[in-house]
Order: structure tokens, then sequence, then C-alpha cells
């Protein structure tokens, strides 16, 4: 319990927490019946490519989500780059800043230029109306990604789309287990992605999927992550290999079977922050629409300075200082990260509301690993530090100050 500002860790006093908590501690299912699963692929020596555990996955995936057809891949990324070869994209492509820098390296890659586009801040999702204007001839497509497992607006994208003759693909890496209007995410526009890397609160240890109603396009994304390969000697498109290994078909079977634990415990641990840091003036918590189904594996909080006097960076270093690493995802946008910075010096310009909520948000430990005690105790420090934010924010400007001062004298000949 912190009751004077010499006890936060950040000016001297004893960290919080003795072990570090982490964002995105994996979730681990049944041990036993993940090594059982293991066991069985050794004793069957069939390791990878179109393997028993690996078919029975995609079956039950395409099952949940409600989709014909499911190909599991290595990761979310090489997914995402198969996808978007797999429906001819080329050229340009619309894509929020506001995201993991895969969904923009996954066309980059294959040199398709990524065409940012703006955001609504109360959705952190991408604007239809701004999609609009980014439109060009040379543009032959959309992704959108549903930030934090909240839908985007999939009707106006989708109409966008329609009109102007355009391929529509979702980034799902953060939706898996969410729906909109009662259907679930992986059945909109004409492939969506999910990554069931080792930080999702579902994982297959490195892994993603895309999911499609399309079967054309489904039996082409079949061929390219095996290289491209139509049977024995006969190699008929450019392919990668994309292949999820057997192992990792295990584990997500087995994940399967405690998808409803994970997202429970996800929930409870969002619930416990809303009730924790309720009312805070300047810090609000990005809420779910209870009424669908969600997984609540992002616990998102946005920082207000003008009403808390701290900056978030300051709130992100306080955090650290006591064992709590929170992330900035996804600072500073892709447009500010190479090449695009230098390819899109001014891109900033166009997106007004992306480099306004890339200095404000901040993502929260939660999961199995953390505990309600855990959480109560990061909220105190939290409300502690917005209770004293003028007099932290100037003690932590004097210091650093202190510094550069100190730094520049010991460097000076
Ligand atoms: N699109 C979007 C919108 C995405 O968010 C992502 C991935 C993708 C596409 C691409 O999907 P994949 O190709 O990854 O399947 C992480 C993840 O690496 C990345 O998968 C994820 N999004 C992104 C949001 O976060 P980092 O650089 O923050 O990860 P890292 O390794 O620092 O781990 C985060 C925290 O989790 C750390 O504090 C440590 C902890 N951790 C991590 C691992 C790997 C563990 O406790 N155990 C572990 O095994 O990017």
């Amino acid at each position: 319990m912190k009751s004077e500002l010499d006890n936060l860790a950040v000016f001297g006093g004893v960290p919080a927490f003795e072990q570090k908590l982490h964002v995105g501690r994996p979730n681990i299912g049944d041990r036993q019946r993940l090594l059982g699963r293991i066991n069985d692929i050794l004793d069957r020596r069939w390791l990878s490519n179109d393997g028993f555990y690996l078919k029975e996955f995609e079956r039950r995936v395409a099952d949940m989500v409600g989709v014909k057809h499911c190909i599991a891949m290595c990761n979310g990324t090489v997914a995402l780059e198969i996808a978007i070869r797999a429906a001819g994209l080329t050229g340009e492509v619309v894509v929020p800043s506001m995201t993991f820098i895969a969904t923009a390296h996954a066309l980059q890659w294959q040199e398709i230029t990524p065409v940012f586009c703006d955001i609504k801040p109360e959705s952190h999702n991408i604007n239809p109306s701004c999609v609009e204007k980014v439109i060009t001839p040379r543009t032959t497509g959309i992704i959108g990604v549903h930030i934090w497992g909240r839908p985007c607006d999939v009707e106006s994208l989708a109409d966008i789309a329609h009109r102007r003759g355009l391929k529509l693909l979702y980034d799902a890496a953060h939706a898996f287990g969410c729906s909109h209007n009662g259907r679930m995410i992986g059945s909109f526009g004409d492939a969506e992605v999910f990554s069931f890397h080792a930080t999702k609160f579902f994982n297959t240890f490195e892994g993603g999927a895309v999911v499609t109603n399309d079967n054309e396009l489904a039996s082409k994304i079949r061929l390219m992550k095996n290289f491209g390969f139509a049977g024995y000697d006969n190699v008929i498109y450019i392919g990668t290999n994309g292949k999820m290994s057997e192992v990792s078909a295990a584990m997500g079977l087995t994940e399967l079977e405690s998808l409803e634990e994970f997202i429970g415990i996800n929930y409870r641990n969002y619930k416990q922050y809303g009730h924790e840091l309720k009312g805070m003036p300047g810090i609000q918590l990005v809420t779910y629409d209870e009424t669908e189904k969600c997984n609540y594996q992002y616990i998102v909080l946005e920082i207000d300075e003008a009403i808390t006097r701290v900056t978030r960076d300051q709130l992100v270093e306080i955090l650290h200082t006591e064992n709590v690493l929170v992330r900035r995802y996804f600072y500073p946008g892709c447009h500010r990260m190479q090449p695009y910075r230098s390819y899109f010096p001014s891109a900033r310009l166009m997106l007004p509301k992306t480099e306004r909520l890339v200095k404000r948000v901040m993502s929260l430990p939660t999961g199995t690993a953390v505990g309600l005690e855990e959480i109560s105790k990061i909220c105190e420090i939290i409300k502690f530090v917005a209770a004293h934010g003028q007099e932290v924010s100037e003690m932590l400007s004097k210091r650093s100050c202190q510094k550069k001062i100190a730094t520049s004298s010991y460097s000076t000949p």
C-alpha cells in the first residue's frame, strides 16, 4: 500500500510486486490432456502437414465460428500474408495505422502499399468515412482490424467494398470468440485472420488461421500455405511454408476445451478493473458490449493527462518500476515506424485521431496469471498516482532534468 510519494518505486520505494506481472502471460489448458495428445502425435509419427490433430482443430474452429473453411497456419502474420496474396490484392490497400505492425508489414512484404486510414475515437477501429477518402484507382482492398476484439463497423465497410469493387479482409487477431449482432467474428468480409500467438488468450504456442466461406479462396490458401503444391511434383502458385504443426494443433484442441474458463477469468478481471477504477477522473476503461460474445482479453485504459496531470508515459514508467509491465499497444502507430515513416512523412496529418489515441492508451495485465488481489493492488497504485498527479508529474520531470544534467556533465571532456 502506497501512502506517500516516496513509497513509489520510481522514487526509491519497494516495488509493489516481487515478480514481474506481464501483459500477455499465456493461458495453459489441461496439461495432462495436452501431454496425452503429444504422446499420441509421437506414436503416430506425423508431425506436420495436414495431420490428424490439425484436421480436427480446423474442423472445430470452423464449427465454432460458423464458416465453411478454416485453414490453420504457423502464425497470424503468415496467415495474413497468404490471405492477402490469395485474395489478389495489389497496388494499395487501406488499413488503420492503429494496429500491430504485422498488419502493415503483411502488405509491404509483398510490395503492396498500406494506405493508413484514421479511426473512430469511440471504437478505436477504422473509420469508414475516412476509408472512402483515401481510395484511389490503385486501391484493391480494405483490411479492417477488430482492435481489442471489438468489431469494426462491418456493415459500412462491406458497403464501401461492394460499391467500389474492393476485396475486404479482416485482421481478427484479437477477436477469436467474439461476435457482432450475434454472428461470430470470422464470418465477415472475404476472409478473416486470427492469431493464436502465445500472448493471445487462446494460443497454439505460435499459430493463426484464415477463416472464410469462399470455397475458391479457401482452396487457393490451402495450396499456398504448402508452397503452392497441388499434388506431388505439381506447383501451381507462388506459395510459402505456412503450415501449423501437430503439436500446435494439439495445443489448440486442448485450449478450446478451456475456452469458456479463460473467457470467464478475463471477464472477472475486466469487471474487477472496472469496479476498482470506476469514477476515476481522467481514467477510462475501454468497455465491451456484454450483449455480444467477447473474449475480454485486453484491459485497456485511456488516460486523459489534462485531468490526471500525469501523462500516460509517466504512468507506464511508474507501473514498470512497480513490476507491472503494462504496454503502450499500439504506440506510436504504424505510420511512425519504418519503413512507413520514411515513405509517408506527412501521414500523421491525415491521422489526427490515431495520433491522439496512441498517446493515451495502455494495456494492463490480465488472464489466468493475474488474480483479483493483484488487480486491486495495481488499481491502488493507479489511483494513488492520479490523486497526486500534479506532484508526481513535477517530481518525475525534475528527476529527468537532473538525470540529463548529470549525463551531460559526465560526458563533457
Ligand atoms: N495483427 C494484430 C492486430 C496483432 O495484434 C498481431 C499480433 C498480429 C496481427 C500478428 O499475429 P502473430 O503473427 O503474432 O500470430 C505481441 C505478440 O508477439 C503479437 O502476437 C501480438 N499481436 C502483439 C499485440 O503483442 P510483443 O512484442 O508485445 O510480445 P512480447 O513477446 O513482448 O510479449 C508480450 C508480453 O507477454 C511480455 O510482457 C512477456 C509475455 N510473454 C510473452 C511470451 C511470448 C509471456 O509471458 N510468455 C510468452 O511465451 O507482441
